[in-house]
């Protein structure tokens, strides 16, 4: 079930850079998922780059080898407010897949940060967002996502500091999405946890920008979709994926 309408979760989400959206992902769909990345990394172990910080392991690659994450790219219960709030020149940028693995004994620091800068002309100052799909059930006893609460008076003014006082972790049901302006300050809180967390972190951008980064590489089955609004998504590929459709046509 979703909290609350459209026009609700976009006034929240310019009062506070970010919006919770519990119960988006079903039952089945989390247990494809959940399986696809056991699959994928007991198959391709050497994809899942260890990030340090107490067991964060993370794949880009997942697009390549387990189609089960496309519907993370487009999910209806996401790309419509996505779509609301970033605007028509709506495009894809980034996709990972992320394990925290659970954790005995002193949890590392959070390391806060912002991910992008933000876009002055853009009515919600939003040069990039994150959808954040948790695929296990966070809470106060497990890793979490947290987030600075900023709106978009404060935006306009392009913050830059890495102010965390005002940290708020957010917790949810496995199946809940995070979307957050990945130009607010953010971390990955780590615990001391007999759980671990398993998320998919998805980026979009404006297609009028340059790309967010050259991580992926978008197989055809996306960049070639049939529904043209999906295609659309995949119209300003990054370089990895422009070398691949120009060279190897
Ligand atoms: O682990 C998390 O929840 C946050 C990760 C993060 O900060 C990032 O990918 O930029």
């Amino acid at each position: 079930m979703y909290a609350g309408s459209m026009s609700d979760q976009v006034e929240f989400f310019r009062r506070n850079g970010y919006c919770v959206l519990p119960g988006v992902l079903s039952a089945a769909e989390l247990q494809i998922l959940n399986q696809a990345l056991d699959a994928d990394r007991q198959k391709h172990p050497a994809l899942w780059m260890q990030r340090g910080e107490g067991g964060r392991f993370q794949s880009v690659s997942v697009l390549l080898t387990q189609p089960a994450f496309d519907l993370t790219l487009f999910h209806p219960g996401v790309l419509p407010l996505v779509r609301e709030l970033m605007g028509e020149e709506l495009c894809f940028e980034e996709h990972s897949v992320m394990v925290r693995e659970a954790l005995e004994g002193e949890p590392p620091a959070a390391t806060w940060h912002r991910d992008t800068a933000h876009l002055p002309d853009h009515p919600l100052v939003l040069r990039n967002i994150s959808a954040v799909f948790y695929l296990t059930n966070v809470d106060e006893g497990t890793h979490c996502f947290a987030v600075v609460p900023e709106d978009v008076e404060a935006k306009r003014k392009l913050p830059t500091d890495h102010d965390a006082v005002c940290g708020r972790e957010l917790h949810g049901r496995a199946g809940t999405v995070i979307l957050f302006n990945a130009g607010s300050c953010h971390a990955g809180v780590v615990k001391a946890s007999a759980r671990d967390r398993r998320t998919v972190h998805v980026y979009y951008g404006h297609r009028s920008q340059p790309f967010l980064s050259n991580f992926n590489i978008v197989p055809r089955r996306l960049t070639g979709h049939l529904d043209p609004q999906i295609r659309n998504l995949f119209s300003r590929p990054n370089l990895n994926t422009a070398l691949v459709q120009e060279n190897f046509p």
